[in-house]
């Protein structure tokens, strides 16, 4: 390889952030912190995810989390790599996580500014076959009247002030946006240790004939929702039938979803009313991934994902998300039926 083709300017997390928080005049550097800490913990869960088969860590835990389903090893270390990163970053006070009945306070950081909610290891029923799954983030800071209690963090996704996810595939692939601001891909390089600016500007393209959703619960599904799924595969004379893709891990498919364009459902329907995907730590984060990629985001009301305010840590939703375009399709087979 001669000199001039090695690229010795990498853009990793780490100088983003420290470059983004140069822009921010008023910045302290908490939020910074707060990321380092957040990166060392996907990179932990990344290298035991990379290493289960070999050392033991598929399979049952052998407990139950917060929302009933059956807890895998790599869930358990997956959620305690992130508390023991958040609480030793000293920024955080509140922390939600779907592995924990109750929200996390760290009372030893009384004057932290900051709440994260997360799904430490989401789409783990994928795990032990060697499938993509991923970690969802969601950072709020708090606001000064903020009590440390856990309803500092009952906000809309309006609220947040960053987030994104981290799927562990053929390689580990770090998404992340700040409020109003753009969204940025990053590729662990397992060689340095470092997440490296490989996707920088993401935008979700507008319309893309490609549909991810899981189609074993339509017999559930309301009436639009149907009719709209329906229109994808039989469409009007002439037209094209639209691709099934569906992983099964929110954050997989959600990814693909940004990269190619398309759209990503988990409707609710007559077995789950509320849907299935929590608002805190998986709808929300990505809403604001898909909006500031250009893309839309909503409930199963049609409302604005963004908007929706939950009333309970690990209240569930129902969400469309995806190319505009594609999201708009949905909306239009609502309004039909109102
Ligand atoms: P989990 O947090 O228990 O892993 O469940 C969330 C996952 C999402 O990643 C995925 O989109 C969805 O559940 C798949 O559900 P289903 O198996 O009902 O299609
Ligand atoms: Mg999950």
């Amino acid at each position: 390889v001669g000199k001039e083709a090695i690229n010795t300017e990498i853009v990793t997390l780490t100088r983003f952030l420290t470059e983004e928080q140069a822009k921010h005049k008023e910045a302290t550097g908490d939020f910074t912190l707060l990321c380092h800490a957040l990166q060392f913990a996907f990179k932990s869960i990344a290298y035991y995810i990379r290493r289960s088969t070999l050392i033991n860590l598929t399979g049952l835990a052998g407990a139950s989390n917060a929302t009933g389903d059956d807890q895998k090893k790599l869930d358990v270390i997956g959620n305690d790599f992130f508390i023991s990163a958040m609480r030793s970053c000293a920024r955080v006070r509140l922390l939600v996580s779907e592995e924990e009945d109750e929200c996390i306070i760290f009372n030893e950081h009384p004057s932290a500014r900051y709440a994260v909610a997360c799904d430490p290891i989401d789409g783990s029923s994928n795990l032990d076959a060697g499938v993509s799954v991923g970690t969802i983030f969601s950072i709020f800071k708090l606001s000064d009247d903020a009590k440390g209690t856990k309803e500092d963090i009952l906000k809309s996704g309006t609220e947040m002030v960053a987030s994104g996810f981290t799927m562990y595939g053929a390689s580990s692939q770090l998404v992340i946006t700040m409020k109003g601001g753009q969204v940025n891909g990053f590729t662990l390089d397992n060689n340095f240790g470092e997440f490296i600016l490989t996707h920088p500007n993401m935008r979700i393209p507008k319309t893309r004939a490609i549909y991810s959703v899981n189609e074993g619960n339509s017999l559930y599904w309301e009436e639009p929702v149907k009719e709209y799924v329906n229109s994808l595969k039989y469409p009007s004379e002439g037209g094209k039938p639209y691709s099934a893709r569906y992983i099964g891990s929110m954050v997989a498919d959600a990814y693909r979803t940004l990269l190619y364009g398309g759209i990503f459902a988990y409707p609710a329907d007559k077995k789950s009313p509320k849907g299935k995907l929590r608002i805190l730590y998986e709808c929300a984060p990505m809403a604001m991934v898909f909006e500031n990629a250009g893309g839309l985001a909503v409930d199963s009301h049609m409302r604005r994902m963004l908007e929706v305010v939950p009333e309970h840590i690990h209240d569930r939703s129902g969400i469309f998300m995806g190319s505009q375009g594609e999201v708009e399709k949905v909306i239009e087979f609502h309004k039909k039926h109102q």
